[in-house]
């Protein structure tokens, strides 16, 4: 048997290996001409560390708080739907890696399997629900409730899919995961959801869900409607502009994750690194930051962190795992990804992640 691999790259192509076409482009690809996508990463690569030596770092941490709960790694899993086209256990797989490494999991409104049957799987260990907002918002409230009853520590919502981006490599295959059926288990459990259905069956379903997933009239309004649905943290996702920030926290919202969807939405967008100095600037410490899109390695971490980060979010190269190992292979993920960033942490001359600060980065 071949070994597993160590970087994202290596992932990458052992999990093109085995999936097709449709399913791997779909996972691999991002909006437009990928200007996003691969700005992502080039954004990495403009700020350097500039590290620190002789300042004993025996005796390191990787532990943060977030929303006063105490977390071993700044790492959490990002919400990826339709995990069942990378392997048949999807979320279920991935959930046992995340729990039995108490890294959060973030799931997904379009997971393959249902929110409760994935929490099952869960035992204490910390999950997140990411929900994609209802055009009917009765059906988003209860979703929102049974998040809250299975456990859920926090609801993250998505704000940059009111459409669906724009993806070339779909349309060339003739792809769409959700036809596919791999993303209804939450819709076809949900009370609310089948009282709207003239008959409960899988097309009646994926025609409701179509109706329903894109909503370009969501509206600051919507948010406080969510706001009086719970008192669990209410993260939103996608933000990339400061004065969106702003407005976020004036709406009582307890989080934020900058991000622009893994170069998958809008594309043209600025990637969330070059967007996160503003934002920190804009929320001057009122409410945590969360960063996704292009972390690949630990210094990568560093460097998020480094910007303003509390914590971020990796999401294809778990997926890559979950496609090439199921469970072990999300677990090597993980694995890997803090003990890279440990090293990067000592070598930077830093004992702890929240130490990190911007005097170690420099502009190239
Ligand atoms: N974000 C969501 O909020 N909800 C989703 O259901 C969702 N599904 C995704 C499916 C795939 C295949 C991918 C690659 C991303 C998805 N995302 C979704 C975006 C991720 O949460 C995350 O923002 C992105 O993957 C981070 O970028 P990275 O892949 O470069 O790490």
């Amino acid at each position: 048997t071949q070994s597993l691999p160590i970087s994202s790259e290596d992932w990458e192509q052992r999990a093109r290996a085995i999936l097709p076409d449709g399913p791997f482009d779909y996972i691999c690809g991002g909006s437009g001409a990928e200007e996003t996508l691969a700005a992502n990463r080039t954004a990495f690569q403009r700020w350097a560390i500039v590290p620190r030596m002789l300042r004993d770092v025996s005796d390191r941490t990787l532990s943060i708080t977030l929303f006063d709960q105490h977390l071993d790694t700044p790492i959490l899993l990002a919400p990826i739907g339709m995990q069942g086209i990378a392997h048949p256990e999807g979320e279920l797989a991935t959930a046992r890696a995340a729990a039995a490494h108490g890294v959060p999991f973030i799931v997904s409104t379009v997971s393959t399997y249902s929110l409760e049957q994935i929490a099952e799987t869960m035992g204490d260990a910390p999950r997140w629900f990411q929900l994609y907002w209802s055009n009917d918002r009765e059906v988003s409230a209860s979703m929102v409730r049974r998040a809250e009853a299975a456990g859920y520590g926090a609801i993250v919502l998505t704000v940059d899919t009111i459409m669906l981006g724009w993806k070339r490599r779909d349309f060339r295959n003739g792809y769409s995961p959700l036809k596919e059926g791999k993303g209804l288990a939450n819709y076809i459990n949900d009370p609310v959801f089948c009282s709207r259905l003239p008959v409960v069956n899988e097309e009646s379903a994926v025609q409701e869900i179509l109706r329903n997933i894109y909503h370009p009239a969501l509206s600051w309004e919507d948010i406080r409607f969510l706001r009086q649905q719970t008192r669990l943290p209410i993260l939103l996702k996608g933000i990339l502009h400061p004065e969106d920030a702003k407005l976020a926290v004036e709406h009582g919202v307890d989080g934020l994750i900058v991000s622009n969807h893994g170069g998958r939405q809008l594309d043209g967008a600025i990637s969330s690194l070059d967007a996160l100095p503003p934002i920190v600037e804009a929320v001057g410490g009122r409410i945590p930051l969360l960063l996704d899109s292009g972390i690949r390695t630990g210094a990568d971490i560093i460097k998020a962190l480094a910007l303003g980060a509390n914590a971020v979010l990796i999401g294809r190269p778990f997926l890559y795992g979950l496609a090439v190992a199921g469970e072990k292979g999300v677990a090597r993920v993980i694995d890997t990804l803090i003990s890279e960033l440990d090293v990067s942490l000592a070598l930077s001359g830093s004992k702890s992640v929240s130490d990190l600060n911007r005097g170690i980065l420099t502009r190239l």
